[in-house]
């Protein structure tokens, strides 16, 4: 396994729109555990591999506090969403700044495991916010772009100032 350098905003390619996966082999389940690696050594309860330079429709998510319950999602499809719910998000690509997001709170998804079986999940909390979060990142949209735009300028100055400060 090895770990994989993850893009940060406003890398341009963090706006790229992923392709399906066709091709379930070795290959894929070789960039899944690359993901799973790199989201626990960041670390992150989500990756998507969008943030990783690759535009497949591939994610890999672990919101357990043990860190025992990996989650592998290809191709995935949103079938169903109800309710609302509001979360302070964070993401691997905008390091140390957290904002409010109002997510759905229940969603019901479909997509297919590394071998290409496919399986449902309906799930709430912080999954179902993760998943929409990694979902969002395939298709070129990250968390920011649910701020208003000065919530979103204040975000973006902080970013920049823990930058300049992590040297
Ligand atoms: O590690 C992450 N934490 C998180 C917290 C609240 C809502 C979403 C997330 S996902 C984020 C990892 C990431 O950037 N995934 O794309
Ligand atoms: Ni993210």
């Amino acid at each position: 396994m090895s770990k994989l350098d993850i893009l940060e905003f406003p890398d341009p390619r963090l706006r790229l729109k992923a392709h399906p996966v066709e091709t379930f082999d070795a290959a894929l389940a070789r960039l899944a555990d690359d993901m799973l690696e790199t989201m626990y050594a960041a670390p992150g309860i989500g990756l998507a591999a969008t943030q990783v330079n690759v535009q497949r429709r591939l994610l890999v998510l672990d919101v357990s506090e043990a860190h025992d319950d990996p989650r592998i999602f290809v191709n995935p499809e949103l079938l169903e969403a109800r309710g609302t719910e509001v979360c302070q998000e964070g993401c691997l690509s905008f390091p140390g700044v957290y904002a409010d997001v109002e997510r759905k709170d229940w969603v019901r998804v479909r997509a297919q495991d590394v071998t290409g079986k496919p399986f449902e999940l309906e799930t709430d909390g912080l999954l179902a916010v993760c998943v929409q979060h990694e979902m969002d990142h395939l298709v070129g949209k990250v968390f920011v772009d649910y701020l208003s735009p000065l919530k979103r300028t204040l975000l973006l100055r902080k970013l920049e100032k823990q930058r300049r400060h992590a040297g």
